[in-house]
């Protein structure tokens, strides 16, 4: 075994010369790993005792793609292209032998190879899109050469991996290895050498395109079906030309276009806030106090409290993770009508064929439906979803104290109360925990994971875990009103509500915020959430809000009941401007004595994202988050804030924090004390710094 470099080794197994990388954790191509290929095939090749290449990777995965962490920096040589480039041009056939996940410049390495082995296990995919980029080491001009245009487009305009069963079936991979794959892989080349197959360049295949050369449609039909996701997106657009380019250019053609977009994208805003969002998420899995070998409880079974719709969302989380879930309800009419509507949720899934029956049935195996509480005494974990009523909280918690095996964890869903209270209610505060889900529960990734003053670190280190096994992406916050995101969403309803007194329409604001970026504006997510929910906790707080309470007086809460801030037709979800609810503003202006006025885009724009980010930086100061970016994850995953903005945080840093004080003391002066800008942020913006240097 001769080391090339630091990250890979070469080793003659008999008549073929094995190339083995070696860059945990993902085997990313970094410079040492691009040398060590290029020099690994290339001692190959001149290896007369051999006479074909394995290309391997430890760990746990193929390799996964470029170096994020190089970008960026001062591009160092071999690039991509020059190592693929001695793969391809080698007179000895290089078989890839892919486990675990070949993405980006893995799978384009691989493209570059003549022929490509998997396990059973392994997926395939140029996921650069999410990156905001686009293969940029001639993925976007192999991978049509051999799956064809339309899987082309759909796999690397959406960034999504396919598995080795559909890898065979489109000739991605010429084998499904059983066994060793490295062994499988070795026999598999010296069979391309016994029976003299050919040196497969796929750079010079070109059969697959004809499709689309006598069909240009293609790319123009793909664009509209892509447009409402792709909104405002740069990437899947450079990714459409680069593809594009692979048909009407000589390969060396559309590598040179493919550059040229890639180029584009990489110096463009847009892809350094989806890198810098890929780093946010992961490092939101860290919680500064807690050590990384926290030992962590065993979580193989939960219990739900509660089986209404934020209850069953929760539950079917678990299900789909393999986890038994013990649901309790106070009737046997509402437990039924609790199960039935999970029942309900993932039989539409399989309509979709999205789900297989036989994977909802394996779903529903693991639900059991109780009414009893006593049933969850041998759970690992609680989670209580009923109503938002802190005594009703604390009753369950101090029975679910007594009932609960010790050490089980007893973690509440609650959106609104305090937490603190809430454990204090049990013998156990060490073991109680916030599990925030959003709504709707089981589609919704993000898991706002809310720590006590006295929630132990196996507790959260446990949840962090649980966080992506049930396929959820967590952030760790502290206790307040609404922790981190809806206390900054409050700030921004705040001022949406005063911008349609003082004379902005309610459309222009939803307009405003939607072609930023958003997936709705503040008022047809309302309607959509329904305007009852707000009601009840204004209710409950003694607190009043003119418009919102005229309109739920009126009954109109929104998608639910036809009617809400807009007019639903019968069966319809489009909002549409009803003149009752400009009445009804019209009117509460006046009873506020306000003089209605033109109010602009940009002022609507500043006035509902600066409070928000002004918050933010209360939340930093008070330690309520430990992070800007993990706040941004907040947003992202938890409001569909645009991840080509990479979060609200981000984004002030974007703008400018100099900037957004001066606006802020602007609109001080204008609307009163409640604009004063955090001392944090004032901080920042007077040493002209910004979140990320935090
Ligand atoms: N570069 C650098 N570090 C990476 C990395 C990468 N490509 N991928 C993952 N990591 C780090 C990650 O930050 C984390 O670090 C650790 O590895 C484990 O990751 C030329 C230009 C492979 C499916 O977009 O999708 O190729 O937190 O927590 O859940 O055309 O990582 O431990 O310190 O995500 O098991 C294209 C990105 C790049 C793949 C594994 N490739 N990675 O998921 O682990 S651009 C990608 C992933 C490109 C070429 C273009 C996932 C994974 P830490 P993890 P995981």
């Amino acid at each position: 075994m001769t080391a090339i470099t630091d990250f890979v080794s070469y080793e003659a197994q008999g008549s073929v010369g094995v190339v083995t990388v070696n860059n945990p954790p993902v085997n990313a191509l970094s410079v040492g790993v691009r040398a060590g290929i290029k020099g690994g095939v290339e001692a190959a090749i001149a290896d007369d005792s051999v006479s074909a290449v394995v290309l391997a990777c430890e760990g746990r995965t193929f390799i996964a793609g470029a170096d994020i962490t190089e970008f960026g920096k001062p591009p160092m040589e071999p690039g991509l292209h020059e190592v693929i480039g001695v793969i391809e041009s080698s007179s000895k056939p290089v078989v890839a032998a892919i486990h675990g996940t070949a993405l980006g410049g893995g799978l384009e390495t691989a493209l570059g190879c003549h022929y490509r082995v998997a396990n059973g296990t392994a997926k395939v995919g140029l996921p650069e899109v999410k990156l905001g980029l686009l293969p940029g080491a001639g993925g976007t001009q192999r991978l049509p050469r051999v799956v064809g245009i339309p899987m082309a487009l759909t796999m690397i305009a959406g960034g999504n991996p396919i598995g080795a069963k559909k890898a065979l079936e489109v000739g991605l991979i010429s084998e499904i290895i059983e066994g060793d794959l490295t062994e499988g892989a070795i026999a598999f080349a010296k069979k391309v050498v016994a029976e003299g197959r050919p040196l497969v360049k796929i750079s010079d295949q070109n059969d697959k395109l004809e499709e689309a050369k006598s069909n240009p449609a293609i790319f123009d039909d793909f664009r509209k079906s892509i447009a409402r996701k792709s909104r405002n997106f740069e990437a899947p657009e450079n990714c459409i030309k680069a593809v594009e380019g692979s048909v009407n250019l000589p390969f060396a053609e559309g590598l040179k276009r493919e550059r040229e977009l890639f180029m584009e994208l990489m110096q463009g805003e847009q892809s350094k806030a989806q890198q810098y969002f890929f780093f946010s998420e992961r490092l939101a899995n860290k919680i500064p106090d807690v050590p990384k070998d926290t030992p962590l409880i065993d979580i193989n079974t939960a219990g739900i409290v509660g089986a209404g719709t934020m209850g069953g969302g929760i539950a079917m989380n678990f299900l789909q993770a393999g986890i038994p879930v013990t649901i309790v309800e106070t009737t046997q009419e509402a437990l039924d009508k609790g199960i039935g509507i999970i029942e309900a949720n993932y039989a539409a899934t399989v309509s979709k064929g999205r789900m297989k029956q036989e994977a909802m049935d394996k779903c529903m195996s693991l639900l059991t439906g109780t009414t009893s509480l006593e049933d969850l005494a041998d759970v690992d974990i609680v989670i209580e979803a009923i109503f938002e009523n802190m005594d009703v909280k604390k009753e369950i918690f101090g029975k679910l104290d007594a009932i609960c095996k010790d050490g089980a964890i007893l973690a509440t869903n609650t959106s609104t109360l305090d937490i603190d209270e809430i454990g204090e209610a049990t013998k156990r505060p060490e073991y109680v925990i916030g599990l925030h889900f959003f709504s709707p529960a089981n589609v919704m990734k993000l898991l706002e994971e809310v720590r006590t003053k006295k929630t132990s670190a196996t507790v959260m280190a446990t949840c962090m875990a649980l966080a992506k096994r049930i396929g959820k992406v967590p952030a760790m916050v502290g206790v307040c009103d609404g922790f981190v995101g809806n206390r900054m969403l409050a700030q921004r309803g705040e001022q949406a509500n005063k911008l349609i007194l003082e004379g902005a329409k309610l459309e222009d604001v939803d307009r405003v915020l939607f072609d930023f970026g958003m997936p709705m504006g503040p008022f047809a997510m309302s309607d959509l959430a329904g305007n009852d929910v707000g009601w009840r906790i204004r209710q409950g707080r003694g607190v009043t809000s003119p418009v919102a309470d005229a309109i739920c007086e009126l009954g109109r809460f929104g998608q639910k009941t036809g009617d809400g801030y807009y007019h639903y037709e019968k069966g319809s979800r489009t909002p549409q401007p009803d003149p009752i609810v400009e009445d009804i503003i019209v009117k509460a202006a006046r009873d506020a004595g306000i003089n209605r006025r033109e109010v602009s885009d940009e002022e609507i724009l500043k006035r509902c994202i600066y409070p928000m980010i002004n918050e933010a930086a209360k939340i930093l100061e008070e330690g309520i988050a430990a992070r800007a970016s993990d706040i941004d994850v907040i947003w992202v995953y938890g409001y569909g804030w645009p991840i080509y903005r990479g979060g609200p945080l981000r984004y002030a840093d974007h703008i400018g924090l100099e900037n957004i004080y001066n606006d802020l003391l602007k609109f001080k002066e204008e609307h009163g004390d409640e604009w004063t800008p955090a001392p944090l942020l004032e901080k920042l913006a007077k040493e002209g710094k910004g979140f990320k240097d935090l």
